[in-house]
């Protein structure tokens, strides 16, 4: 085994590759951006060595700069981790030039798998299942919508090029084909300089069912199962769990066989992943081999017991395969889920920013466990728009799905995370979703649960706004049961707006929410006793603090006859309220401290939340518009955002044309009062 490994990438995939290697014994450093100079996976290495600007293209994509970084640190094997340079043949050969051993496959396996088309012609070869239709190089309109008719409709034309969803056109009648094939040729022209596509008969419920394989270089293969990667939005994965529901013993052979024939043709070594569609009566046809350890490699060790990062040095080094397939077993049920700093009310948009908290349930890292978490930031770091907005994937393990389910229920309940938006209510609501928990999976789950999903915002709760009062006083000193005395307190916040602290007193609080609304209440206390009142209604309120800390109220809390504890953070003026469901932010505004302020922001222009590209803009000055209308769409991160109206207006200038590159905060459109 070398002795040295440097880690050719950053956040939670460095971080997990780092943890293995320690735990083996070897050196490791990292490398790193000018903006991760004080990242988590710099201090989870013995030495570090800083490579170029935050652009991945200045950095973590510059093989020569990360050669060089393997040559000084003395590092003699390199591990790519995922995304940046793992599937990048060139740099896999300029590592085997060097004399510097690359954790992954052979240049050549790259490659082949690389070319859509080619590798679907090398698995037709090889006796791997393709979905029914036209492979070939035969591009004539004629000829491919003779093939299409032959093949029965629904079809799908696809990129030759392509992948990841761009570049396909679904035709359901042969009359409509002529004109779909001419715009996906364009699109496939434009996109991938290559306008060659292939025709598939459509699947209608696909799911996403991928098979683990690994080899070594003496010529052993084997799988470790299956994943169900079928819960997906826009071709991004949501949920991953392994094994398959519904998976058969007989069906899980034939793919794990498949699956390796896949290999072995393009002469595999290392961990790979052999994707296929399967449709709902497990048919299964081969789609594209990825091949790098993927994000969703954890459900795979959770079920199998084995470290798949450790798999993949010792394999490096030279050794065989650990396992023989007989000695391989899947025992039990694991689920992960992305955690990201997204908006799912905005249309997922990154939330950038500082993670002021960020807390998790008890749990192991990088390694077996009921509860797991790999994860690649820490509380304090900042969420950036350099980079994926992941901020960790939560795994858990259960000796059945129902229990694994039910654990990844809670353990997102009990997650701690404030300063930023995240996904987490949405992943609660799926794992909740019928259909999942039946496990009616197929690639449309996320649309076809749609208004499941993203239910329409009820506004903030009586027991939510309680929470947030209580913790409010609680943290000025106050004690909220009327059984506990004590010295009233003294200190600024009480001095600011006239306390009374015996008697009888009014304070009128507002809390302002996400979108700047106002929402009021007033509080009163007579005789020890307090009150609140919101939405119309006085109830009785009553607190008592479990943890009380800077920072922080863990309460219970009545309001009248509700119950309920709920956790709240605070930092600075914004009060982060868990309990009584989902996460809600609320900031305090102070009508006594705020008096000269112009009140709650109601907005009149919209800026970009992140530097990127303007791709479509859907509105155009003059134009009537409502909250929540789609205004303009923007790319970046590799994602498409879409802009919507922050409220009833008429706008005004629109700025930027489609094509253009704009800065983080630069005003995009204007919107005017009706
Ligand atoms: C398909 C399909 C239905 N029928 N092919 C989308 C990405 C690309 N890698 C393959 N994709 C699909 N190919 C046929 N013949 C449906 C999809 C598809 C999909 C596949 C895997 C995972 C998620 C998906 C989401 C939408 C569509």
């Amino acid at each position: 085994m070398f002795d040295t490994l440097l880690i050719a990438n950053r956040g939670e995939i460095a971080c997990r590759v780092a943890a293995t290697a320690r735990r083996m014994g070897l050196r490791t450093v990292a490398v790193y951006s000018d903006a991760d100079a004080q990242a988590r996976h710099v201090a989870e290495c013995d030495v570090a060595v800083q490579i170029g600007g935050a652009e991945p293209r200045a950095s973590y994509l510059r093989a020569d700069a990360i050669l060089d970084a393997a040559r000084r640190s003395g590092a003699k094997a390199i591990h790519p981790g995922y995304g940046f340079l793992s599937e990048n043949e060139g740099f896999a050969q300029a590592c085997a030039d060097a004399g510097i051993i690359f954790v992954g496959p052979p240049a050549s396996a790259i490659a082949a798998m690389g070319s859509k088309s080619a590798a679907k012609a090398l698995m037709e070869k090889a006796g791997v299942p393709l979905v029914p239709g036209y492979h070939g190089n035969n591009q004539d309109p004629e000829f491919l919508r003779q093939q299409a008719d032959a093949i029965g409709y629904p079809v799908l034309i696809k990129a030759s090029a392509g992948g990841g969803g761009k570049g396909m056109r679904i035709v359901n009648t042969s009359a409509d084909f002529n004109e779909a094939l001419a715009s996906c040729k364009r699109e496939a022209a434009s996109s991938f300089g290559d306008d060659r596509v292939l025709i598939e008969r459509y699947l209608l419920k696909p799911r996403h069912i991928e098979i683990q394989v690994f080899a070594d270089s003496h010529g052993n293969y084997v799988h470790l199962f299956e994943r169900d990667c079928s819960v997906q939005r826009r071709h991004q994965k949501v949920i991953e769990e392994a094994p398959a529901p519904g998976m058969t013993e007989e069906r899980r052979q034939a793919m794990g066989d498949a699956a390796i024939a896949a290999a072995r043709a393009v002469g595999y070594v290392g961990a790979g992943t052999v994707e296929f569609i399967a449709e709902p009566d497990g048919r299964f046809y081969f789609m594209e081999m990825n091949t790098r350890l993927q994000v969703e490699h954890p459900v795979t060790e959770m079920i199998t017991g084995q470290d798949l990062v450790e798999w993949q040095l010792r394999v490096a080094a030279g050794e065989a395969l650990p396992l023989s397939q007989e000695a391989l077993v899947l025992s039990g049920h694991a689920i992960e889920a992305r955690i990201y700093a997204e908006n799912p009310d905005k249309g997922f948009l990154p939330s950038i920013g500082t993670l002021e908290t960020l807390e998790f349930p008890q749990h192991t890292e990088f390694t077996l466990g009921d509860i797991r978490v790999d994860g690649g930031v820490r509380s304090g770091d900042t969420i950036t728009p350099h980079y994926d907005p992941m901020i960790a994937k939560l795994i858990v393990h259960g000796r059945d799905r129902e229990q694994a389910r039910a654990r990844m229920l809670r353990a997102l309940s009990d997650i701690r995370i404030a300063g930023l938006h995240t996904n987490i209510a949405f992943l609660r609501r799926l794992m909740a979703d019928q259909a999942f928990a039946e496990a009616d999976l197929d690639t449309g789950l996320i649309e076809r649960r749609h208004d499941n999903l993203f239910p329409k915002s009820g506004g903030i709760s009586d027991i939510v706004l309680a929470l947030a009062a209580a913790a409010t006083l609680q943290s000025q000193g106050y004690l909220g049961a009327r059984a506990l005395t004590g010295p009233a307190p003294t200190d600024p916040w009480s001095v600011a707006d006239g306390w009374r602290v015996a008697g009888h007193h009014t304070r009128p609080l507002s809390f302002l929410d996400v979108d700047g609304q106002a929402h009021d209440v007033e509080l009163n206390c007579t005789d020890r006793q307090w009150s609140l009142a919101c939405h119309g209604q006085r109830k009785a309120l009553e607190w008592s603090a479990i943890l009380s800390q800077p920072g922080r109220q863990t309460l219970r809390v009545r309001l009248g006859d509700r119950e309920v504890s709920g956790d709240v953070l605070i930092h600075g003026e914004t009060l982060t309220i868990f309990g009584a469901g989902d996460a809600q932010s609320l900031k305090i505004y102070d009508p006594v401290t705020h008096a000269l302020d112009e009140g709650p922001d109601h907005g009149g222009s919209l800026t970009a939340p992140m530097p990127g590209k303007i791709i479509a803009v859907s509105v155009k000055a003059g134009a009537v518009v409502k909250s929540g209308d789609v205004l303009l769409v923007m790319e970046a991160m590799k994602m498409e955002h879409t802009i919507y109206s922050p409220r009833d207006g008429v706008v005004g200038e629109v700025f930027y044309q489609p094509g253009d590159q704009v800065s983080d905060g630069t005003e995009l459109i204007a919107i005017q009062d009706a």
